[in-house]
C-alpha cells in the first residue's frame, strides 16, 4: 500500500487549473478507444454494478497488465497527489553562510515570508514562477536604524497579530545571542520592518510565539512568548502598548525543550502538547524526565489575571511515553464531538518516533489522557518531520526521514485512517517548513536545499476548485457572511483556515475551523409539466434571472437553453445550460437584465434575436435585442416593474389550426421540393409572398416535419 509513486507526472500537474475552459479542451487520451470500449462493455455485461478488484478487470483477456498500469499512473494523482520543483530556487541575499529558509508565514497578500539560513528575510510569491517571485523587503530587521542590536531574526518565534502584521522575536541566528531581545512586526502591505515600541524581558532564541484570543482582557489583543532562554519565563506582548510585559505568577514551567508545543484552546487556556525542537541548557536541566532534557509532562496553563496563571498537570508522565522532542503537534477542530482532539507524532526517540497520539481536547479535566501510541502504517521512523492541516480537515505529514522519495501519508481524524502520498523527492530535516498555501497546495523547503517544493494533495485532481467569486474583507467572530461562489451547488463544507506561521516544526497558527453555512441565490434547473409536475433536474449556480430556449443552432450548438445571470454588481452575462447541465457564460451584456426571450423570425430587427428587458437605476425597463454575436441594442422604454418576457407567434394570416400541426412545416415542404427539382437557373429576387413561406416562430416543429 505504502508503495513508492513514481515522480510527478508534468503532463498531468495542469489538470487542476482553474481555468475551466482549459480543462475542458486539455482532455489526454489515457486509453486506446477500443479497448475502453471492451472494458466498458465487459463491466456491463460480467460486473453491472461496477469492479470490485482489480483481478475482475484482468479477467478481460484484452485488458493487459500495461494497461492496468496506464490506468494507474494516470489516476494517481487523484489518489497520492503529486510533488513538483518550484522552478525558481531561493536566492542568497543576506550576510550568513548558509541557505534556504528556516521560517515561512503565509501572509495575507498571497506572499510567503521567509526568514532564511543567510540570516535575513524574503519575501515569496508562490504565484509567480519567474526570478521575480523573490522579492526583498524594503528594510531588512537587523540593519533598521535604531537598531543597536545587530542580529537576525533567525531561529526567533513569530506568530500573526490581528492587523495581519507577523510579530517576529528574539533569534539571533545559529545560537543563542544577548542582544535578540526585540521584537519586529513586518507589514505585508509595506513590506517593511519595524521594531515594537518595548523590547523583551529576557533575550530569546528558539522561543513560542502564540496568538492569545482577542478581547482576554477588555479590548486586548496579545501575543504569548514562552521559553527560549532555558527557561518558560513567560512574557505578554499587547498590541496597544506595543511592548511586553512579564507574567508575574504561576509561568512555572521550566521548558527545558526549546520551541515548546503550545496550543491555544477555546477558553483562552494554553496547552502544552510536549513537542518541542530539543534542550536549551541540557547541563542545567537534566534529568528533568527520564527521557532527559525534555519536558514530557502535558499540561496546560490557565490565565487567572491579566499577567498571572496557574499550569495543570494532566496525563501522568510514563517512561513508556515516546519522547515527542522533534515532533510535531497540530490541533484538531470538528464540528462533531470530539470537537477538539491535539495530536502529536514523530519524535526524537527512535525506538518510538514511528507513531502518533491523540488527546481529547475538548474539556480537560485531571482524568484527559493520550490515546495509546499508535504506529505509522508506513512503519516509517519521523524525527523533525512536518504535518500541515489541509482544508479538508486533513493532516499532511511530510518529511522528517533522512532519505530522497520518503514517504509521505495523510491523516483523516474523522475516521482515523492513514492514506499513503506521493514521496517527498528531497530529503527535508532539520530546518525544513512545509506550509498551507492558498491555492490548497503545500509548499515543502529548507533543511539544505534552496530549492521549493509543491505539493498538490489529491483534492486537487479530482474537479476544478470551486470558485469564490466575492467575500467580505473582514468579519468578526460571531458575524454571518457571505461569499458568493458560482459554484455553490457542489459545496459540501466551508472552512476558515489560520494563515501559517512555521518554524522548526512548531507552529501555534495552524488551525482549520468549519463553518455552519446554507445557501442563498442558488438556481437549480427544472422542468414544470403541463399538469403543473415540478421537477428539479441539476444546480446551475447563483443569482440567474432569466431563461429562454432556442432549438436551431446559433453558433453555440443546437437545442440549449440560453440564459441571463448577474454577479454582485448587478452585471448579467449571457450564457448557455446543454440539457446535460453543462452551464457556459457567453459573454457579458450589461447591467441590470431581468428578462430573454428568443424569436427566429424577423420581427422587425432580423431573424433570430434574443429579446430582453433591462431596467435601470429607477426601475424603468427597456426592451431590447441581443444578436447571437452578442451585439446588445436597446429598442424602446416599456415602463416600471417589468421582470419577464416571452414571445408568442402572431395570428398566421390563414387559417392555422392546432389539430393540424403539419401547417407549420412550410419550409421543410419546400426543401423537399427543392430536393427533388433542384432549381439550376440563376437565383430570382425574393418574390413578396416569400414571408408567407417562412414558418413563423413557435411554428418551427423541424423535428416533426423536417430533415
Ligand atoms: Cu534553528
Amino acid at each position: 500500500m505504502f508503495e513508492k509513486l513514481p515522480p510527478p507526472n508534468p503532463e498531468m500537474d495542469h489538470a487542476h487549473e482553474d481555468n475551466r475552459e482549459r480543462r475542458v479542451v486539455d482532455r489526454r487520451r489515457i486509453l486506446d478507444p477500443d479497448i475502453a470500449k471492451e472494458i466498458i462493455e465487459f463491466r456491463d455485461r460480467e460486473f453491472p454494478l461496477g469492479f470490485r478488484h482489480v483481478k475482475e478487470l484482468l479477467e478481460l483477456e484484452a485488458f493487459t497488465r500495461e494497461h492496468l498500469e496506464t490506468l494507474q499512473q494516470a489516476f494517481s494523482n487523484s489518489f497520492y497527489g503529486s510533488w513538483s520543483v518550484f522552478p525558481q530556487t531561493i536566492p542568497h541575499r543576506g550576510p550568513g553562510g548558509l541557505d534556504g529558509v528556516v521560517h515561512a508565514a503565509m501572509l495575507h497578500t498571497g506572499k510567503v515570508l521567509f526568514i532564511t539560513a543567510d540570516e535575513t528575510t524574503l519575501l515569496w510569491n508562490p504565484e509567480d514562477t519567474t526570478p521575480a517571485t523573490f522579492e526583498d523587503p524594503l528594510n531588512q530587521p537587523h540593519l533598521t536604524p535604531d537598531a543597536t542590536l545587530g542580529y537576525s531574526v533567525l531561529c526567533g518565534g513569530h506568530a500573526f497579530l490581528s492587523d495581519g502584521q507577523l510579530l517576529v522575536v528574539g533569534g539571533g541566528g545559529y545560537g543563542p545571542h544577548a542582544k535578540a531581545i526585540a521584537g519586529y512586526k513586518f507589514n505585508p502591505t509595506s513590506k517593511r520592518w519595524t521594531r515594537t515600541a518595548g523590547s523583551m524581558v529576557h533575550n530569546r532564541w528558539y522561543p513560542t510565539v502564540l496568538t492569545l484570543g482577542d478581547h482576554r482582557i477588555g479590548d486586548s489583543h496579545e501575543v504569548l512568548v514562552v521559553c527560549g532562554h532555558g527557561a518558560g519565563d513567560m512574557e505578554i506582548y499587547d498590541e496597544a502598548t506595543d511592548s511586553f510585559r512579564e507574567v508575574t505568577s504561576g509561568d512555572t514551567k521550566p521548558f527545558p525543550n526549546l520551541y515548546p508545543g503550545l496550543h491555544l484552546l477555546p477558553n483562552n487556556s494554553i496547552f502544552y502538547s510536549r513537542t518541542g525542537w530539543g534542550s536549551a541548557e541540557r547541563e542545567r536541566l537534566i534529568p528533568l524526565q527520564a527521557t532527559g532534557g525534555s519536558d514530557d509532562q502535558s499540561a496546560y496553563f490557565v490565565f487567572t489575571g491579566p499577567d498571572t496563571g496557574a499550569w495543570y498537570t494532566i496525563a501522568p508522565f510514563m517512561p513508556s511515553m515516546p519522547d515527542r522532542t522533534k515532533g510535531m503537534s497540530v490541533m484538531l477542530h470538528s464540528s462533531t464531538a470530539p470537537y477538539l482532539k491535539i495530536m502529536v507524532l514523530g519524535g526524537s526517540d527512535h525506538s518510538n518516533n514511528n507513531s502518533y497520539e491523540i488527546i481529547d481536547a475538548t474539556s480537560l479535566s485531571p482524568t484527559s489522557n493520550w490515546g495509546a501510541a499508535t504506529p505509522f502504517p508506513d512503519g516509517e521512523h519521523r524525527s523533525l518531520g512536518s504535518a500541515v492541516l489541509l482544508p479538508d480537515g486533513t493532516v499532511f505529514v511530510c518529511g522528517g526521514i533522512e532519505t530522497i522519495n520518503s514517504p509521505c501519508a495523510l491523516f483523516n481524524p474523522r475516521t482515523n485512517a492513514w492514506s499513503a502520498m506521493a514521496a517527498l523527492p528531497s530529503v527535508r530535516d532539520y530546518h525544513s517548513v512545509a506550509l498551507l498555501l492558498p491555492s490548497g497546495q503545500v509548499a515543502m523547503a529548507g533543511w539544505k536545499n534552496i530549492s521549493i517544493e509543491i505539493f498538490d494533495p489529491p483534492y486537487l485532481y479530482r474537479g476544478a476548485r470551486p470558485v469564490i467569486s466575492s467575500a467580505p474583507s473582514s468579519v468578526q467572530r460571531g458575524q454571518r457572511f457571505d461569499v458568493g461562489s458560482p459554484d455553490a451547488a457542489m459545496i459540501t463544507s466551508v472552512v476558515l483556515a489560520r494563515p501559517m506561521a512555521v518554524t522548526h516544526q512548531t507552529d501555534t497558527e495552524q488551525k482549520i475551523l468549519e463553518l455552519p453555512f446554507v445557501r442563498t441565490g442558488f438556481s437549480t434547473f427544472g422542468t414544470i409539466d403541463t399538469n403543473g409536475a415540478v421537477t428539479d433536474r441539476f444546480g446551475v449556480g447563483n443569482n440567474f434571472d432569466a431563461l429562454t430556449f432556442a432549438p436551431g443552432n446559433h453558433g453555440f450548438g443546437p437545442n440549449l437553453f440560453y440564459f441571463l445571470r448577474h454577479d454582485s454588481n448587478g452585471f448579467s452575462t449571457f450564457g448557455t445550460i446543454d440539457t446535460s447541465g453543462a452551464v457556459t457564460d457567453r459573454f457579458g451584456v450589461g447591467n441590470n437584465f431581468d428578462a430573454l426571450a428568443f424569436a427566429a423570425a424577423d420581427l422587425g430587427y432580423g431573424p433570430n434575436l434574443f429579446y430582453f428587458l433591462r431596467h435601470d437605476s429607477n426601475g424603468f425597463s427597456t426592451f431590447g435585442t441581443i444578436s447571437t454575436n452578442g451585439a446588445i441594442t436597446d429598442r424602446f422604454g416599456v415602463g416600471n416593474n417589468f421582470d419577464a418576457l416571452t414571445f408568442a407567434r402572431q395570428q398566421r394570416p390563414f387559417n392555422l389550426r392546432d389539430d393540424q400541426p403539419q401547417w407549420c412545416g412550410h419550409r421543410p415542404l419546400r426543401r423537399r421540393q427543392q430536393l427533388r427539382r433542384p432549381d439550376l437557373r440563376p437565383r430570382q429576387p425574393r418574390l413578396r409572398a416569400q414571408p408567407l413561406l417562412l414558418p413563423a416562430a413557435g411554428c418551427d416543429r423541424v423535428g416533426r416535419d423536417g430533415p
